[in-house]
């Protein structure tokens, strides 16, 4: 096992801490894999995490109590997370917010409105709902694949709202976010490097394609249950898909919404452009450490094509061949 990096100014989820007994026994057992921006990873459940993620997804297993009410939104590293948090924040509280110029998303990020349920562990989450600004129902992201969700998630009739994205967008998406927050003192992550970590699977959160697969698998079985949604989809069609997920959260646009335009504005006040430009995402912090900035970058698909080579398309696409043959998913 590695020794912790102490004194590196890593986001919350990675830094190390003092772990029960019982996580430790856990850690001792699993695989172990050197992490791109820190502590190593460990493999559990066929998945890579840091030790503290590890350590809240036992209490998470453990302790969490889903409601039927709950609406979980749910996507890999990188796919639009910060956009999905958006849209179905304003969407579910647009009749409390009508108004976008003083709207709770003008000065929070999304990450501070819709709060993820593994990374904040000191979150009590029987009092979910008074910790958020929403009461009910709770709006709760995570990136924890379908396998480890806590079975009160899995078996309540909470709704899970599932997006994600090309695989080769989101590795560059990946490789430029561990960029940008890696300790300085580590230097960073070369591409080739980066891509070799991400094809064997050993990313946080990877693989990545078992990732996507779990939750593809899950809505065929249950469509009720979980809307499986792609980025490169949202972006082509947002105003499609903008009213697919309100259909499936329970919260469908009425005929007067509609002509008065309120998917448009709530698309408008999401947008890449508008969020991005919004000065509490210029220069916020969020309390794991990071730069709001760092979840705005270019927001469009195809940005693969500006830094991969013909070899490591090849590869990409090989994988993405051999791992999802036969499930009728593809991008
Ligand atoms: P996270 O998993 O760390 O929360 P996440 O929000 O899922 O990150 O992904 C960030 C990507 O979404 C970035 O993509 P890029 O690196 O290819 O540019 C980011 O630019 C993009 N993104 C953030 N906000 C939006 C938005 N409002 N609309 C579209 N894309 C967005």
């Amino acid at each position: 096992m590695e020794t912790p990096q102490t004194g590196l100014s890593l986001p919350k989820y990675l830094q190390e801490e003092e772990l029960t007994e019982e996580c430790k026994e856990l850690i001792s057992s699993l695989p172990t894999e050197k992490g791109w921006i820190g502590p190593p990873l460990y493999q559990f459940q066929g998945f890579w995490h840091s030790s503290k993620i590890l350590s809240t997804i036992l209490t998470c297993q453990k302790n969490f109590q889903a409601q039927d009410s709950d609406i979980f939104l749910t996507t890999t590293p990188k796919s639009g997370t910060t956009w999905l948090k958006a849209i179905v924040f304003a969407l579910v509280n647009r009749r409390k917010y009508p108004d976008p110029i003083n709207h709770p998303l003008v000065t929070n990020n999304p990450h501070a409105l819709v709060r993820y349920l593994e990374l904040e562990p000191r979150i009590d989450y029987q009092a979910y709902d008074t910790s958020t600004t929403i009461a009910s129902p709770r709006l709760i992201a995570t990136h924890l694949p379908f396998v480890s969700l806590p079975e009160s998630v899995k078996n309540s009739a909470c709704k899970l709202v599932y997006l994600c994205r090309n695989p080769k967008d989101n590795f560059v998406s990946f490789w430029q976010f561990a960029n940008a927050v890696i300790p300085k003192e580590m230097g960073t992550n070369s591409l080739e490097e980066t891509l070799d970590k991400f094809c064997r699977g050993g990313n946080i959160y990877g693989p990545f394609w078992d990732h996507v697969l779990g939750y593809w698998k899950e809505s065929l079985e249950n469509p009720q249950k979980l809307l499986f949604l792609k980025y490169e989809e949202m972006k082509e069609h947002p105003e499609i898909h903008l009213r697919r997920i309100a259909e499936f959260i329970g919260c469908p646009l009425s005929l007067e919404e509609e002509s008065k335009g309120v998917v448009d504005d709530i698309l408008k006040l999401c947008s890449f452009d508008t969020l991005s430009n919004l000065e509490v995402n210029k220069s916020g912090k969020l309390s794991s450490g990071h730069d709001t900035s760092v979840f705005f970058r270019r927001g469009e698909v195809g940005d693969w094509k500006n830094h991969l080579t013909p070899e490591m398309i090849r590869k990409l696409d090989q994988i993405t061949e051999e791992k999802w043959r036969g499930s009728g998913l593809s991008f």
